[in-house]
């Protein structure tokens, strides 16, 4: 029996991706270092020190762990900063609908990101209520395609990773949600969620009724 929904915000909820990319990208130009969206994609669903590793992997460079928290932490300033900007107009198309879908019809909720600033997020948006549990990057320390971040939402929702469906937009986020044995819902095209046991092209498709039809013995 389904009981619980868990969400990746990022790519899910609200598209920050194209903020991070402008954060990472000031901070690139700043150093000499290139970077551009192909690099930003590899980032998507990863946390912040595995990110500024990625991009500084692409240019071939290396650091000591002190300069690279520096400039992630620089990289971070901005990125904070342009989350003022967040309004309840950032949602992607879909995703308010749903969540409050799943709150009328008393199922559990709750966040599994990893993103260090996910309160800030759904604070800009006005979408704390719609959460029980909040596991963000703060929570675990292991990040995805380890399988933690679900698992702690899970055991925080006191429910079974069997009776949890995780949504998320990452190909590492849907590879944490089957290594901790969840249902997975992949938002977004077929070479990066395909591997989910039901993927929708955006959050827009992605109703109860759709989930529900898909997933018909276990509701
Ligand atoms: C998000 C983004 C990632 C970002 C990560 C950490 O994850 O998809 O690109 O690197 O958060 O963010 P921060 O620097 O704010 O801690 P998710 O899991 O919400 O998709
Ligand atoms: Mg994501």
């Amino acid at each position: 029996m389904i009981k619980g929904f868990i969400f990746d915000l990022d790519g899910v909820i609200t598209d920050t991706a194209e903020l991070h990319y402008d954060a990472w990208k000031k901070l690139a130009d700043e150093m000499g270092w290139e970077f551009d969206r192909d690099v930003n994609e590899k980032l998507r669903g990863i946390s912040r020190m595995d990110s500024i590793k990625a991009i500084m992997d692409h240019n071939g460079v290396s650091l000591d762990e002190n300069t690279i928290v520096e400039l992630a932490t620089k990289k971070n300033d901005i990125y904070v900063n342009s989350l003022d900007g967040m309004t309840q107009e950032d949602y992607l198309p879909g995703a308010r609908e749903l969540l409050t879908h799943l709150r009328s019809e008393g199922f559990s909720v709750a966040l599994g990101s990893a993103s260090k600033n996910a309160n800030k997020v759904l604070q800009q948006l006005k979408a704390t209520h719609y959460f029980d549990v909040i596991g963000d990057g703060n929570s675990v320390s292991k990040s995805k395609p380890a399988p933690d971040i679900f698992l702690f939402a899970s055991e925080k929702l006191g429910l079974r990773p069997e009776n949890c469906i995780v949504f998320e937009d990452a190909e590492k986020g849907i590879d944490a949600a089957k290594a901790g044995n969840f249902h997975s819902v992949g938002i977004g095209p077929e070479e990066r969620v395909g591997h989910a046991d039901i993927r929708f092209d955006t959050m827009k498709e992605a109703t109860l009724f759709e989930v529900k039809s898909h997933f018909k013995d276990l509701f």
